[in-house]
């Protein structure tokens, strides 16, 4: 199908295609990274033609929409369904889901004991699905999403008839809540029981679809982890463990170590994080009251793995405690990640650094136990055809003019070719063309949203991600103070010799994080002050872009001179915005942790302005803050007291900022990076000076940034974990 006919047709109903595509709304159903990555994962699965389908919740309310008021943050909810056309309501495919309960033995005719889960209350799952069409290829996956709704049993509907008609809507709210809002926590789990329920409604509804469609192939169960692979994206979905055994054991009647074997052979786990207040605990209480079968099956895959590891390591008695599902605490926990290690075949993190982290921490013991072997690194990648051809269509024209045609979109090495014209006047007039072009779009996007003037042609200095302290918008703001009071001691001929900057910020605050909201109404002081002062001009102005989301991020990212990856080393699982950044032809200051790492071994290290602290280095630190004197940097000192002085107004809700790091540890080492940060940005500043030599790192960079593909990132899961190959299929007509 030709784009000229679309635009013939809309033409002829009266509309413009800029006009339709303005009223596609994003989808609302993540909240930063991990959820980005799951999206980039189905494009790629689908553009390779793997057969592979997506399984989440169809939430009513997804991520809230941020607004600005007054320097602060305010949620508010986001009707994204109320116009969603890509959505198709499948009530024909619907699967009733138990809560609650007790668990009833009997005894069967061959005297093996039978658990049967009765009782309680069945809330129905109903399918909405939706296409993931590949790239250049007639393939199209499905994501499927449920959505919940009261089961309709005669129950509800005797209640309607003797006029409990308010009961009867009670019970329908009370089932739709589960599907209702998602939880705005990016790395953070609080284990609240509504959460878990969503987490089971969602693991049982896709499993039962899983299992339905082996069983009409009417194969031996030996044969489904054969047929079937099941990828757990971090600790959320790993109930679906224990559910496949409770299917394969209660209703199936297979034996235990038959269906265990099954099971493990099945899934896989992705850790995506190694902060400790990310790692899911559910308390025993909650699981024995809403899922008492899965908590009986739960003990009793925790028995025989701790059995195996006595018999294998019988001297050594502290081991069972540290490795054990169940957290012996008052109430005792169960260990979601624990878990999943021991249901899954393959655990891998997101970039090598991450993967050699969980290794030797947080899952050191499980390496002893199961070998090496069982704990891979895949490193995380982003789809080339949103995040440069959707995002950078004017250097993705100019990519494909050099590459020889749309081959890097689906072979991102191809990519290489371009480092053949870093010398190419004309390629690089138009280079640095597109770039201006794209600041330009950006430069009217921060007038209309945020009311500030901003040149195009200073230095666009951007961090966009969810406001976390891990990830140190605070060092950032802080850093931009520093440069304030720098440039403000300055002589106004001193000053003419400054680099112009514009420092963007963007990203969601979880409602009930309140340092995060802290460092959100920091960042809009600082730029209420900077911005009006007549003796800095357009040497350096700050901006707080509202509602950071994926249809921003389209305009932000091929607009950046430099983004901002700053996390504490070993904080930042990978990161995928970094590599989006350096695709569009931008660089990067970060530290080295996540991804950065690779990029930096991908791109070479005159590319990319690295600074601070070693992960290796950063428990020491962190013991010497505590235990020893705390220095706080001299220049990172000078700008607390500026806000101490109230330069920025408010000082009581800046004072926790200023705290965490002067009286309470510093645990993510501000003070102990400031030094260093500073150093490195004014290194940025002196490159960017030199247009030419800024121009060659970014040209050398993109060319450079192949590895990065999800498509390389699912060929290697689908290789080294699920042994799956492409299906073959006919080239699409006319492509
Ligand atoms: C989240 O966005 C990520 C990890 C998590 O465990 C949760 Cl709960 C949310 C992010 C990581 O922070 C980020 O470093 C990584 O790039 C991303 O997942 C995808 O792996």
């Amino acid at each position: 199908m030709l784009i000229s006919n679309c635009l013939a047709g809309l033409a002829d109903l009266g509309f413009r295609i800029e006009d339709v595509i303005e009223q596609e709304h994003d989808a609302a159903l993540g909240n930063g990274g991990l959820g980005r990555l799951a999206a980039c994962f189905l494009d790629s699965l689908a553009s390779l033609n793997y057969p592979a389908w997506g399984y989440g919740l169809r939430y009513r309310y997804g991520i809230f929409k941020q607004e600005i008021i007054d320097g602060y943050q305010v949620e508010v909810p986001d009707y994204w369904l109320d116009f969603n056309p890509w959505e198709f309501p499948r009530h024909d495919v619907t699967v009733d889901i138990q809560f609650f309960g007790h668990v009833r033995k009997s005894t069967d005719e061959n005297g093996r004991t039978v658990a049967h889960w009765e009782g309680g209350e069945i809330v129905k799952a109903v399918a909405y699905d939706v296409p993931i069409p590949g790239y250049a290829t007639p393939s199209t996956n499905n994501l499927r999403l449920w959505s919940s709704t009261a089961a309709s049993g005669e129950f509800d509907f005797q209640k309607f008839n003797n006029g409990d008609y308010e009961s009867s809507v009670a019970d329908q709210q009370r089932a739709e809540t589960i599907s209702a809002v998602l939880y705005p926590n990016d790395n953070l789990e609080r284990g609240k029981e509504l959460r878990l329920k969503q987490q089971y409604f969602w693991v049982a509804a896709s499993l039962y679809d899983i299992v339905r469609r082996f069983k009409k192939s009417k194969r031996p169960w030996k044969e489904f982890p054969e047929q079937v692979a099941i990828q757990l994206n971090d600790t959320h979905p790993t109930l679906a463990v224990v559910e496949l055994q409770r299917i394969l054991l209660d209703l199936e009647g297979l034996e235990w170590d038959e269906a265990w074997n099954i099971v493990t052979n099945t899934f896989g786990y992705t850790n995506h994080t190694v902060l400790p207040e990310a790692l899911e605990k559910w308390s025993v209480p909650l699981i024995q009251h809403l899922l008492p079968r899965h908590l009986q099956i739960i003990y009793d895959i925790n028995l025989y793995f701790l059995q195996s590891v006595e018999r294998r390591f019988p001297e050594e008695r502290d081991l069972l405690g540290r490795v054990s599902i169940i957290e012996e605490s008052q109430p005792k926990m169960v260990r979601m990640a624990h878990l999943a290690i021991v249901g899954s075949h393959k655990v891998n993190g997101v970039a090598e650094l991450h993967s050699d982290l969980i290794k030797t921490t947080i899952f050191k013991d499980f390496v002893t136990i199961f070998g090496p072997d069982k704990f891979t690194n895949v490193t995380n990648g982003i789809t080339p055809r949103r995040w440069l051809h959707q995002a950078n269509p004017r250097l993705s024209e100019l990519i494909s003019s050099k590459t020889g045609g749309k081959d890097f979109l689906t072979d991102l090495n191809e990519l290489n070719k371009i480092e053949l014209y870093v010398k190419d006047k004309a390629f690089r007039k138009e280079w640095a063309d597109i770039k201006l072009a794209n600041k330009e779009r950006l430069a009217k996007h921060i007038q209309a949203s945020a009311g500030v003037t901003v040149d195009p042609t200073a230095l666009f200095d951007v961090q966009v991600k969810r406001i976390h302290e891990y990830k140190r918008q605070q060092l950032n703001i802080f850093g931009v103070i520093h440069r304030y009071l720098t440039l403000k001691a300055m002589s106004p001929e001193e000053r003419k010799k400054q680099q112009p900057r514009v420092s963007i910020f963007g990203g969601k605050a979880a409602p009930g994080y309140w340092m995060a909201k802290q460092i959100i109404h920091l960042i809009n002081s600082v730029g209420k002050v900077v911005n009006n002062d007549e003796d800095i001009g357009d040497l350096l102005k700050v901006v707080f872009l509202e509602d950071y989301n994926v249809s921003k991020a389209e305009i932000i990212i091929p607009a950046s001179d430099i983004s901002e990856h700053i996390s504490t080393a070993g904080t930042e699982a990978s990161g995928t915005s970094n590599m989006k950044f350096v695709l569009n032809g931008g660089l990067i200051i970060g530290t080295c942790d996540g991804a950065n790492i690779e990029i930096t071994r991908e791109i070479g290290e005159n590319n990319i302005f690295l600074f601070g602290n070693l992960a290796e280095d950063v428990e020491d630190l962190r013991h010497a803050h505590t235990y020893g004197t705390h220095e706080i940097d001299p220049d990172l000192n000078r700008v607390f007291q500026e806000i101490e002085k109230g330069t920025f107004g408010s000082t009581q809700d800046f004072a926790a900022l200023i705290s965490a790091v002067r009286d309470h540890g510093d645990y993510y080492l501000v003070s102990d990076d400031f030094h260093s940060y500073i150093e490195t940005q004014a290194l940025v500043d002196d490159a960017y000076r030199n247009q030419e030599e800024w121009i060659t790192k970014c040209i050398t960079s993109v060319a450079r940034m192949g590895f990065f593909s999800s498509d390389r990132c699912i060929n290697e899961y689908a290789e080294g974990i699920w042994n799956i190959e492409p299906l073959r299929v006919e080239k699409e007509e006319g492509a």
